[in-house]
């Protein structure tokens, strides 16, 4: 049925549906538990509190300080800083439950400009040890961390939360620190689930980590809207299922230094919970260049060792995959794995293998292309995934960018290939958008000739950024998602499912620019709204009320197809203290005053001649600054992003 002409019923109904919230559960303003237990809170005033910390090297001296100071007249100052990981931490499984959230606020301030992370180490039931950033913010002011959300599991041990800052030998000081248990928010029961408002078309999933657990909020959220799919954020990726240490035994006892090891510890909390709640999971995914170690690929399974020959390299993969299959269906052989991402990112938005090389040494390499020469290694992981992947388990090639024309090519052309020999199922599409690129009719392009394909479709990893987070902002992001939505149902027929990529905008990978349909409160945004209104609500009766569905005609609000020359508003700046107005800086294409892929993605167009960019803009483009936007830009703009230290624009 067309997505438009089923406008008809619900946003009525929503509408209905948001103003029968607070009558129809009695006292749910009450509800809301806003006062949460302080576990731990020091302004370090005469040193207080600062025993609780210790350096994360072996040099740092904490010491309490009135030189510089957030509030008060005593902060912790961190000296002796050698590497950038070098900072206080906190441990946290002495004075926390595991499976409770937590929430960490605290003001922290490098000596000079840095980037400033918050971040959580734990060690796992094997007795690897693993690092996250949670958070980070950068500058030479006061990073503030405000509720920062922390939790950890059972098996975790040694929890740490901690800081650390990009630049080595300064110091660090920290202020105002707190720990406390987040408060319970009850999710709004009286809106529509979205798996059900879209069960005649796709599955709708979500992606979740084990720390998400932790949240019984979140857990509501993700079992009434996303309960026909889910995918592991993290833990089914390469590195967290690859087992050097088994690896290595194996080696040791067999002489055999082609049959990886692999465990699903990583992933277990959320496996058991989607094996308890009967709900389907997207495996992410098999072989990729990112998130996996080097010593995959090297000799004697040593990150320091030569990398191995093609034919070794191919019996390696062969093994790897028969493995994970062979597991998962030990440990899990009621979980409908129903979809399976068999290589992720292999093609760059030109339409070309990824540079040879490791990604752990410089980001976006590939260790495959550097052992096959080319992209040939696709074949065959997707040969050995048919071999070993259960009958009922589609095979999936995942990307990102996927409407960038010579990508959406390659894409079209490896897949015809893989599908005539009878090894591929589906194309998946990221879809990490932006509300300001790409248009969700240059999206539809790429998603008309991928379903042209006869395989099937996925949209994997939905998320749009917004840096705009003002009401219109907000309703700006509404229109591209119920654009993209629009879309996807338009090619229902080619589409088995439309994951998003996370839940709410916290914990999302691209939290500052609040990608998603849940905000940090679990209240729905205008953007899932947007993509409810027009579709029939099946079933909407719930526990705590049944809202009557009433038949009466709308129309939904339209907005203009965002251009790609965007005047973007400002940014509402987080986690300061003062309001402060943006400046574009140089490569800010779409000026959201964040440099990153989307401006690259831009530039390259630019310079391909695909699109046009006004004056104002090509000033930004102008990152060598030689008052022309070309190759040498591009290029410039590729090493700034890839951590490279390159100045963007004039040099003073
Ligand atoms: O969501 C993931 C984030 O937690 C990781 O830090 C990041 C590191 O690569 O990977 C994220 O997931 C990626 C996904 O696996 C593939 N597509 C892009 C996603 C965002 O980077």
């Amino acid at each position: 049925m067309n997505p438009k002409s089923k406008r008809i019923i619900t946003a009525v109904v929503t509408l209905a549906m948001i103003c029968s919230t607070a009558s129809a559960v009695p006292g749910f303003a009450e509800d809301i538990q806003t006062d949460s237990d302080i576990i731990f809170a020091t302004g370090f005033e005469d040193g207080e509190g600062i025993e609780k910390f210790s350096g994360r090297g072996e040099n740092e001296v904490l010491t309490v300080t009135d030189e510089v100071v957030y509030s008060g007249s005593s902060a912790m100052c961190v000296s002796e800083r050698v590497k950038s990981w070098n900072g206080p931490q906190l441990r946290l499984d002495d004075i926390c439950e595991p499976g409770t959230e937590y929430m960490v606020s605290a003001c922290v301030k490098s000596q000079w400009y840095s980037q400033i992370n918050l971040s959580m180490q734990y060690t796992d039931s094997e007795g690897t040890t693993h690092y996250s950033n949670v958070k980070t913010i950068s500058g030479d002011q006061w990073a503030v961390f405000k509720d920062v959300k922390v939790s950890f599991t059972s098996d975790m041990t040694d929890v740490y939360v901690y800081f650390e800052a990009s630049d080595a030998n300064t110091k660090m000081y920290v202020d105002d620190f707190e720990l406390k248990a987040a408060p319970s928010i009850p999710i709004e029961q009286n809106i529509p689930s979205l798996s059900s408002v879209y069960s005649d078309y796709f599955k709708i999933g979500t992606a979740i980590t084990p720390s998400n657990m932790s949240s019984k909020p979140f857990m509501d959220l993700v079992k009434k809207h996303f309960s026909s799919s889910i995918t592991l954020g993290n833990e089914m990726k390469p590195d967290s299922m690859l087992n050097k240490a088994a690896s290595l035994s194996y080696l040791d006892e067999t002489g055999d230094d082609t049959n990886p090891q692999v465990t699903l510890s990583a992933a277990k909390s959320v496996l058991d919970y989607c094996r308890d709640n009967n709900i389907s999971v997207r495996g992410h995914c098999l072989v990729w260049h990112s998130q996996t170690p080097d010593w995959f690929f090297k000799e004697n399974y040593s990150d320091d060792g030569e990398w191995v020959s093609k034919e070794k390299m191919t019996q390696r993969m062969e093994n790897y995959i028969k493995n994970v299959f062979e597991l998962v269906e030990k440990e899990y052989p009621t979980v409908d794995f129903y979809a399976w991402d068999v290589v992720n990112e292999a093609w760059t938005d030109d339409g070309k293998p990824r540079t040879a090389g490791s990604n752990n040494t410089r980001s976006g390499n590939s260790a495959w292309v550097q052992i096959y020469g080319d992209n040939s290694f696709i074949e065959y992981a997707f040969k050995f995934a048919r071999m070993y992947a259960p009958k009922n388990c589609e095979l999936f090639y995942n990307d990102y960018n996927e409407y960038m024309p010579q990508k959406t090519q390659a894409i079209c052309d490896m897949a015809e290939d893989l599908k005539g020999k009878g090894y591929i199922d589906g194309i998946g599409m990221q879809a990490h958008l932006d509300v300001g690129f790409p248009t969700a009719s240059a999206f539809e392009k790429a998603l008309s000739k991928f379903a042209a394909t006869g395989l099937d479709v996925q949209i994997t990893e939905l998320d749009i950024t917004t840096s705009d987070k003002t009401e219109a902002g907000l309703q700006k992001q509404a229109q591209v998602y119920s654009d993209i939505m629009d879309a996807a149902v338009k090619y229902a027929d080619n589409i088995s499912a439309v994951v998003l990529w996370g839940v709410t905008d916290d914990l999302s990978w691209r939290a500052d620019r609040i990608p998603l349909l849940f905000d940090s409160d679990f209240k729905a945004k205008p953007a899932f709204y947007s993509i409810v209104d027009g579709l029939e609500v099946p079933d909407v009766t719930t526990a705590e009320s049944t809202v009557t569905q009433l038949s009466v005609t709308t129309t939904s609000a339209t907005a203009s197809e965002p251009a790609v020359t965007t005047t973007v508003s400002a940014a509402e700046p987080e986690n300061t203290q003062t309001s402060v107005t943006p400046i574009r800086i140089y490569g800010d294409l779409n000026n959201d005053s964040v440099v990153e892929l989307t401006d690259l993605t831009l530039m390259s167009l630019y310079v391909l001649g695909d699109i046009k960019l006004d004056e104002e803009t090509l000033k930004y483009a102008d990152v060598t600054d030689d008052t022309k936007v070309n190759l040498a830009d591009l290029s410039h703009l590729k090493q700034y992003i890839c951590m490279e230290k390159v100045i963007l624009g004039p040099q003073n």
